[in-house]
């Protein structure tokens, strides 16, 4: 959650009205910054998230331009700089996952910058934490460096960081943010926003519920292995690729592990979500790949 004053500060933004759907990608390539419909919110008026112009730099090496935060060249500890995306409509995404290339090395300052990206589903009243980042949990770089030299990532130096915002699917006018708080350290990079359907290993999210599938790919049946803690009346949805259900059942689910047998025959081949949601509790996902 965001204090009170924070909140405030969002009344003097003019967003725009209407929310853009999803899948949404930011590369940071083109001239306008900050991108089109994005919005820079920088209370002191100071340093701030900067778009890179001067060299090469791109997510993975593949691109030439990203968004970096100057914290080196901003001596002012714990302050805080926020870069926002447009509003975006969460309503036609099963399971919407936020992801992100990252770049830091905290360049021999012996201090680290902090990576946070919040979430709003009520215009920036309130905000919820998903993803909190700093010293060795968010380094993606060991090359040594010393204080007197920038950090400029090598392609092999990023990391891909996926976010499970699933928590606000349903939802029209969803608001992210990503937070810095300064900590006069190195340029931390980030370049590649994109959130769509998840189509990561959703299973990450979901460790202690995950779901097996085989054969992956299916041809004509998939089995899904699934354990449940108790015998619960269950839906099973399967999303295309683009987000939209093609298949739903219910079944009930047996206390302990059990398999569960689907047809896959009139599935399109191609790459499919499994959700397995027992009523009232947090949903599985699974990754399925069809080929005939
Ligand atoms: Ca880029
Ligand atoms: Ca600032």
């Amino acid at each position: 959650m965001e204090s009170s004053n924070d909140a405030k500060t969002f009344g003097f933004f003019n967003l725009p009205s209407a929310s853009a759907p999803l899948p949404y990608s930011e590369g940071f390539e083109m001239q306008s910054f900050p991108p089109n419909g994005c919005t820079l919110l920088n209370p002191d008026n100071d340093e701030t998230w900067k778009k890179v112009l001067y060299s090469p730099i791109g997510g993975f090496g593949n691109s030439s331009s990203c968004l970096y935060y100057p914290g080196v060249n901003n001596p002012i500890i714990l302050e805080k700089d926020y870069f926002m995306l447009p509003p975006l409509d969460f309503s036609t995404v099963a399971q919407p996952a936020l992801s992100f290339d990252l770049a830091y090395n905290t360049g021999g300052w012996g201090s680290s910058q902090t990576l946070e990206v919040l979430v709003s589903s009520d215009c920036g009243n309130s905000w919820t934490t998903v993803y909190n980042k700093s010293d060795s949990a968010l380094i993606t770089s060991s090359q040594a460096i010393n204080v007197f030299e920038d950090f400029v990532p090598e392609a092999y130096e990023w990391r891909k960081e996926v976010v499970d915002v699933s928590a606000f699917t349903g939802q029209n006018e969803v608001l992210v943010q990503f937070k810095i708080t300064n900590g006069y350290s190195s340029y931390l990079f980030i370049d590649n926003i994109h959130i769509s359907q998840n189509t990561f290993s959703v299973s990450d999210a979901f460790t202690n519920n995950s779901i097996k599938v085989f054969p992956n790919p299916a041809n004509e049946l998939v089995q899904l292995s699934v354990e449940s803690d108790q015998s619960q009346s269950t839906t099973i949805t399967i999303y295309n690729s683009t987000g939209s259900m093609v298949n739903k059942n219910a079944y009930t689910l047996q206390t302990g592990k059990q398999t569960i047998q689907l047809n896959t025959e009139a599935l399109a081949a191609g790459i499919y979500l499994i959700e397995l949601k027992k009523e009232n509790r947090q949903s599985s996902t699974a990754k399925l790949s069809v080929a005939h």
